[in-house]
């Protein structure tokens, strides 16, 4: 397929404005049905859930824009991984993420790939940065520290604000996913009090540094699903490429939005409220200029259950048993193949 049709089909995957969604009050304004300002607030509300549901359960992804996430600072987080990409691959190898016993820092293009879906056949040209959530309250074996440069806190400084916004964006998506598929306003929210956050900032090679004296073949990542619950991702330019309606379809960078896309536990997990929620394909393919993206991966509590209290959970679907995953942490480390961090906790 040309890069022009490609292109022309951009337009399947929607955005949603978060502006309603952001706002905890939102709700409420529909008790004064009087109030011409509180009824367009309650449309939007209600638009953006309408929006959501359509967007999940068909492509799988969506654009949102009013997210909350300046532009000074996905900026700053933009121009401080470029940087630290920038330098020689030793200094980078000071955070290597070998180091950490739960594999954040950095990964070099040699290291492999990088997601929890093997793609046989490809390497991944990309390197990549992983920082994750450190503080938290209960027993979680994914939270813990981070490595950062030791000279000086710029990386840090501009990075844990984006990290930080972004998590509050997606604590307004899953409000409204938790409204698109009919479940309680806070049933999401409520399991994402200490989520098991990781932001991945990544550079994908451009063509003319990618080897070509092997016999792989090489893509900037192959095709996968997130095995996670929602990916919150800005790119500073076109590369990704979403798997829809039998196509592969270009999604790439809008000034001002970031896109969202389901991974496997929001598939799984919706099932038992009989919903199909869509994990969808994706992959980055490299392109003539060196290409960064920052991947915000939000996933609940490590000990969130993922049970449906029976009064949401619909008996048209069969019902997966409850005790298949003790808890979302344990999906997620059943499916990276880290169970032996949980005997550790
Ligand atoms: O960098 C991107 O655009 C996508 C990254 C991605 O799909 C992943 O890290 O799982």
């Amino acid at each position: 397929m040309s890069g022009h049709a490609l292109l022309d089909r951009v337009s399947e995957i929607p955005t949603v404005s978060l502006s309603a969604l952001l706002d905890p009050g939102s709700l409420e304004m529909d008790v004064d049905a009087s109030s011409e300002s509180s009824s367009s607030s309650t449309n939007l509300l209600y638009e953006a859930v309408a929006s959501i549901r359509h967007a999940c359960l068909t492509v799988g992804f969506f654009y949102i824009k009013d997210h909350g996430v300046s532009d000074a600072v996905m900026q700053n987080a933009f121009d401080a991984i470029k940087k630290f990409f920038a330098q020689p691959t030793e200094e980078k190898r000071r955070l290597d993420a070998t180091q950490s016993p739960l594999y954040r820092g950095y990964n070099a293009i040699e290291d492999g790939k990088h997601n929890c879906k093997r793609t046989e056949g490809y390497r991944d040209a990309k390197e990549s940065f992983v920082i994750g959530m450190t503080e938290q309250h209960g027993s979680s074996p994914m939270h813990g520290a981070n490595q950062w440069p030791e000279e000086n806190d710029e990386l840090k400084s501009a990075i844990e604000p984006y990290f930080e916004a972004v998590r509050k964006s997606a604590r307004a998506v899953a409000r409204g996913l938790a409204m698109a598929i009919d479940l309680p306003e806070n049933y999401f929210l409520e399991r994402l009090r200490e989520p098991v956050a990781q932001m991945v900032m990544l550079r994908y090679q451009a063509l003319h540094e990618v080897a070509t004296n092997s016999e792989d073949k090489w893509l900037g990542c192959g095709p996968h699903t997130d095995c996670g619950f929602l990916t919150l991702l800005a790119q500073d330019s076109q590369g990704l490429d979403v798997f829809t309606g039998g196509e592969w379809v270009c999604a790439p960078s809008k000034p001002g939005h970031l896109l969202v896309n389901l991974g496997d536990m929001a598939a799984y997990w919706s099932e038992k409220a009989s919903v199909k929620l869509k994990s969808t394909l994706h992959r980055v393919t490299n392109g003539s200029h060196a290409r960064h993206s920052l991947v915000v991966f939000m996933n609940p509590d490590f000990e969130a259950s993922m049970d449906i209290p029976d009064e949401h959970a619909g008996d048209s679907v069969e019902r997966k048993s409850s005790g298949e995953y003790r808890s979302a942490g344990h999906y997620l480390l059943s499916r990276l193949g880290l169970m032996w961090l949980d005997d550790k906790s």
